[in-house]
């Protein structure tokens, strides 16, 4: 559609307008879907933006390309290159941005029905948004376990293991030695079945924010496309991405996303309260 075609639900296709949507009580169930760009102001990096994602810096691990790194059977002949990235990304080296805050602010001003994020840094928890809100589609970094005989892993070994940089290999009595992985969803592997039974919800909202993600990940990039028609859809995000954009009600908030969070927050008078809990983290 073109960028005149007047909404239907909003009174306009702006930041302002869907601070007076949230004002005015008709959200009362947000969904949330974030991915990797949500926590770049972290310290870590994404995978597609150029230059600085992770895939355009993988090349010295001698993959055969860079998804490679999160493949099932490549993981089995070499799981290496999967460890120093681990290494990298591993929880409790990041910080929460303002971003991951306003999510934990909706949630305490009851109004976040879900979050669905693709993020694997924990740092949804960190931010001290409720575990029972939060689908982490493609599984995190908070529990492990061995590939063959699917036994878990002790964390705290397993942090000793990624800060050295080394593999861990399961202990199960009787030696079975496979290879251990945190329960990180690869390509190829089936998301958790909540994010399937929880899709619902994006049915149910009443207003969508989507923030930091290339929306090129499915099915998780296919929950954009639930919300009923007439339900307000906003994007954070560097640029345009999926559908976000071809709907009356969409509104686009090209750029940072903590800036973009920031704008969204001074138009609701959160600002204060959003600043004070980030420090406060
Ligand atoms: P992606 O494909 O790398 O896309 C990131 C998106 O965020 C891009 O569209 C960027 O333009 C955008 N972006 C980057 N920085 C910002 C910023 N500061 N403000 C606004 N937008 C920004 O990542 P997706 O999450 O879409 O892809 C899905 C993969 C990436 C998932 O499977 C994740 O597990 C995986 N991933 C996760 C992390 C993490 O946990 N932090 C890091 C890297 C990759």
């Amino acid at each position: 559609i073109d960028e005149d075609t007047p909404p239907k639900t909003l009174s306009s296709r702006s930041i302002s307008a869907v601070a007076e949507y949230i004002l005015s009580g008709r959200a009362k169930r947000i969904v949330v879907m974030t991915g990797a760009g949500i926590s770049t102001a972290a310290g870590i990096p994404d995978f597609r933006s150029p230059d600085t994602g992770l895939y355009a810096n993988l090349a010295s691990l001698d993959l055969p390309e860079p998804e490679a790194v999160f493949d099932l059977s490549f993981f089995k002949v070499n799981p290496r290159p999967f460890y120093v990235l681990a290494r990298e990304l591993y929880p409790g080296n990041y910080h929460p941005t303002v971003s991951h805050v306003f999510v934990r602010l909706l949630a305490e001003k009851g109004l976040l029905h879900h979050l669905f994020t693709q993020n694997i840094d924990c740092l949804e928890r960190e931010a001290g948004i409720p575990a029972n809100k939060i689908i982490e589609a493609h599984g995190s970094f908070a529990s492990q376990r061995c590939i063959e005989c699917k036994k878990e892993f002790d964390g705290a070994k397993m942090k000793e293991f990624v800060s050295r940089g080394e593999v861990p290999r399961c202990e199960e009595e009787g030696g079975c030695k496979g290879l251990v992985k945190p329960d990180i969803v690869f390509f190829g592997e089936q998301l958790p079945k909540a994010f399937f039974d929880r899709r619902e919800m994006v049915e149910q909202a009443d207003l969508v924010l989507v923030m930091g993600t290339s929306l090129q990940v499915h099915p998780f990039a296919g929950l954009v496309n639930l919300a009923e028609e007439r339900v307000p859809r906003v994007l954070f995000n560097l640029e345009r991405v999926g559908s976000m954009g071809s709907q009356a009600d969409d509104v686009l908030v090209l750029g940072d996303c903590d800036e973009g969070v920031r704008k969204l927050a001074d138009e609701l008078g959160w600002r204060e309260e959003l600043e004070e809990k980030w420090r406060g983290l």
